[in-house]
């Protein structure tokens, strides 16, 4: 395809929705974008929040919504868009699911008429697919770290210690759990690298972003990690697609989606890769010098590192623009901030803007740990938050809202600060809960940095879209940065505020180890 007018699009498929981005990467504007929820949207999967949640700890989802929600959003962005001027397309996915198929051909198989999940439904060898909310596995992580020598040991090779969500273990709780499902799996992928395969109509590889956040991959070699394998389960070399750059070109779209939704047959398809590495780039933080906090359903950190120290705090996955990056994820994000505006009764306006509207910090002994439900970051269990300080503190709807928000982001501050990440000059912040005022100034004054927003909405989606567009040579990654990744309204921390986060931080700290022992 030439000429200008040039479109790339990107897919962005989160634990709640499925939404799209297409952009112009000549002029640096986005052009149309859709978005599918899928509680709302496929209320048939019985999915409210896009999972299902089979016990306290364990939450899966079904492949199959995920093709429908596809296949809606692609219905919806043709209704706005001239998709045979779509020149690529890349996505980004939750990380760590995992799809299992009894056929490593089942792509190819794709034809006119029937809709995806109809047609690789059949192809299933494990009917929901266990997502990164789970934290189910202690166990196999366990046995697996038992195994190589040592959470040391997983560290060191693949950049993050044995972790319940990552695939590794959850394979291994399939191998041991469903050992005849198991046997008749011919291929596992991700939902990152399953998605790119249903576009691509072949079996995809995966991409390093999201090949590192398995426990599978050795950082050193960017290949699979023969010890890590083995220990995991058996035969699993053969049941796993190859491993690629993250800027590796997959093939043109199938001629399922040219037909059926108008995509030109030369759109190319640029593999797939996790959420946060994909963010990395739509906040422009690829390139170095930035962190970003994505305040999503999780709740994440993460920079641009070209030889990160491995660290049992964190994670390290590849930069899609080479080189790696350090994340840490906090899974009592938006669902935690949820739960206490349900429990106050209160709305957002009052949660994100209201109740910091006469905000003072006050190292005054008033603590929240906002754990609602189980944590990876660190790795604790709670079913409820504690609330720490005096009982008109407890009745204060706005200071305990303050106070969830300043707990939040401590933790976020303490685990940031363990993976030895460097302070950083500026924070950009992404995701549904950054339109919030509060929620801003507070990370700027628990972390000492600037904080500035984002003007794209998401960046998940539009690093897939950067991706797709750098593999087609329209830009540099600087050139791409610079077009699309627009800093606006800057948040400096408060007068004085350092003193007192110094100390209010040590006091979480010391509640977190009477409370938790972590
Ligand atoms: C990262 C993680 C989450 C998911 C869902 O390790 O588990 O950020 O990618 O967003």
């Amino acid at each position: 395809m030439s000429g200008k007018g040039k479109l790339f699009l990107g897919l962005d498929c989160s634990t709640q929705s499925f939404s799209a981005v297409a952009v112009d990467a000549e002029n640096g504007t986005v052009r149309a974008s859709a978005s599918v929820n899928f509680g709302k949207d496929l209320p048939q999967y019985d999915a409210p929040f896009g999972y299902v949640q089979a016990s306290e700890s364990e939450f899966f989802a079904s492949p199959l919504m995920w093709l429908d929600g596809l296949e809606l959003l692609l219905e919806r962005l043709a209704g706005k868009l001239d998709l045979s001027k779509v020149c690529a397309i890349s996505g980004s996915v939750q990380q760590h699911a995992s799809v299992c198929l009894n056929s490593a051909d089942a792509f190819s198989k794709i034809e006119e008429g029937e809709k995806l999940s109809a047609q690789l439904g059949k192809f299933l060898s494990r009917e929901m697919s266990p997502i990164w909310m789970d934290v189910s596995t202690s166990q196999e992580c366990a046995e697996i770290a038992e195994a190589v020598g040592g959470d040391e040991y997983v560290l060191r090779r693949t950049g993050s210690v044995m972790t319940e969500r990552f695939t590794g273990a959850q394979i291994r709780k399939f191998f041991k759990k469903s050992p005849q499902a198991y046997a008749a799996t011919k291929r596992i992928h991700l939902n990152s690298s399953f998605l790119c395969s249903a576009l691509a109509g072949s079996d995809a590889p995966i991409d390093f972003g999201d090949g590192a956040g398995m426990n599978l991959m050795s950082l050193e070699t960017h290949g699979w990690d023969p010890v890590m394998l083995s220990a995991t389960a058996a035969g699993l070399a053969e049941k796993l697609p190859s491993l690629v750059p993250s800027d590796t070109c997959v093939g043109n779209i199938s001629p399922y989606f040219v037909k059926k939704y108008g995509f030109n047959e030369e759109c190319k398809i640029v593999a797939f890769t996790g959420d946060n590495p994909s963010s990395l780039v739509g906040t422009g933080a690829m390139v170095g010098g930035r962190a970003t906090v994505s305040l999503g359903t999780s709740d994440t950190f993460f920079a641009s590192a070209a030889n990160p120290t491995p660290n049992a705090g964190g994670h390290i996955f590849g930069n899609p623009a080479g080189g790696f990056m350090g994340l840490v994820c906090i899974r009592n994000g938006s669902l935690a901030r949820e739960k206490m505006k349900e429990s106050l009764g209160v709305d957002w306006h009052f949660f994100d803007n209201a109740a910091f509207e006469n905000y003072s910090p006050a190292d005054d002994g008033d603590i929240i740990l906002p754990f609602y439900g189980g944590e990876i970051s660190p790795k604790l269990k709670s079913s409820a938050p504690v609330i720490i300080g005096s009982e008109s503190f407890k009745r204060d709807k706005a200071a305990l809202v303050r106070a969830l928000v300043e707990g939040q982001a401590m933790n976020m501050y303490v685990q940031a600060r363990k993976m030895s990440a460097q302070t950083p000059d500026t924070i950009f912040l992404t995701g549904g809960a950054a339109k919030s005022g509060g929620i801003a100034q507070t990370i700027a004054n628990v972390f000492g940095a600037r904080v500035a927003r984002l003007e794209s909405e998401n960046s998940a989606a539009l690093g897939a879209a950067m991706r797709a567009a750098f593999n087609c040579g329209a830009d540099s990654w600087e050139g791409l940065s610079e077009k699309f990744c627009k800093p606006n309204s800057f948040k400096e921390p408060m007068a004085g505020v350092t003193d007192i986060f110094a100390k209010k931080t040590a006091r979480f700290e010391a509640a977190m180890k009477t409370h938790y022992g972590v």
